[in-house]
């Protein structure tokens, strides 16, 4: 994750030697502000902050009480936010497979190279109109929490606060299952509404949820994911400002641009095309066309 955050940055950073002005994006993690599953997120906004200073400036809304956790997801879509920290579990409205990122464990490394990556950005593209910057929490696992001991592995006669990820297995084996947000399970337990919950094997004392908490069920199972998340459009712009920037740097540094107008530019650039294609054809008459044919021009 750390390459591709960097490599992002750099990108982003491209801009900085022009004064163009600062681009102020506005963030929110689905999880509450300085806990677990949000610290990650915070350092790199932190981090983006201090070097991108005059550049990009990353405005940090807020946890939960900005927008809550199951409508992060679609705050993104729509722009009401430009980057999200936020798990698959909480979007899976728009998009039922993101259910499915907890089942593979794979180191982020793998996942890029092996096409998982790339699949599950595209599926954010189509999905979510953003771009999936990165996966955090690789090795840490989910795993129920009782405050009733059991002697099996059976939650008949239990009720148990869940999101996606536990949903189907709490029901598989028995028990009934409670939706709740993250922000609701501490009064849930006070209260016994819920006589358990599912939760990763951190961060339980964030919220002071080993003070209503008795009991914690082996084995830990599946593979958190929260991820990082940036509005497409958003996206697409930034290369847009960086191309901008140059220009303009290279304009302060005295280059001036020579434009023929509309006209002239588009004879150029069909010319340019046309003999760059005949040469490629010509050295390579077998594969040549059929490039010629993807790229369409
Ligand atoms: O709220 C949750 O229990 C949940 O689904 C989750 C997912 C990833 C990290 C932390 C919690």
């Amino acid at each position: 994750m750390r390459s591709i955050l960097i490599a992002a940055l750099a990108a982003l950073l491209t801009a900085s030697a022009a004064p163009a002005q600062e681009i102020t994006l506005r963030a929110v993690s689905s999880f509450a502000e300085g806990t677990e599953f949000s610290k990650n997120f915070e350092r790199f906004i932190e981090k983006v902050n201090a070097d991108g200073k005059g550049v990009l400036k990353i405005n940090y809304i807020g946890g939960p009480r900005a927008v809550p956790p199951f409508e992060v997801g679609n705050a993104v879509r729509t722009r009401v936010v430009d980057i999200a920290n936020v798990t698959g579990a909480f979007y899976t409205n728009l998009m039922p497979e993101a259910d499915g990122f907890k089942l593979n464990g794979k180191p982020m490394g793998e996942q890029r190279k092996n096409g998982t990556w790339e699949y599950i950005n595209q599926l954010h593209n189509q999905k979510l109109n953003s771009q999936y910057l990165a996966r955090q929490f690789h090795n840490v696992p989910f795993h129920i929490y009782l405050n009733k001991k059991i002697d099996k592995i059976d939650f008949s006669g239990l009720k148990i606060r869940v999101t996606p990820v536990y949903r189907d297995v709490v029901e598989a084996l028995g028990g009934t299952p409670i939706t709740t947000a993250p922000g609701e399970v501490y009064t849930a337990l006070e209260r016994g509404v819920v006589d358990g919950y599912g939760w990763p094997v951190t961060g339980i004392f964030d919220l002071g949820w080993d003070k209503v908490t008795k009991f914690r069920m082996e084995p830990p199972f599946y593979s958190v994911e929260v991820n990082v998340l940036v509005n497409q459009d958003v996206w697409n712009s930034e290369k847009v400002a960086a191309i901008k920037a140059e220009r303009e740097r290279q304009a302060a540094a005295g280059i001036q641009a020579l434009d023929f107008g509309a006209a002239a530019s588009k004879a150029f650039l069909d010319r340019a095309y046309e003999v760059a294609w005949q040469s490629v054809i010509k050295r390579a008459p077998e594969t040549g066309p059929k490039l010629r044919q993807l790229a369409g021009n």
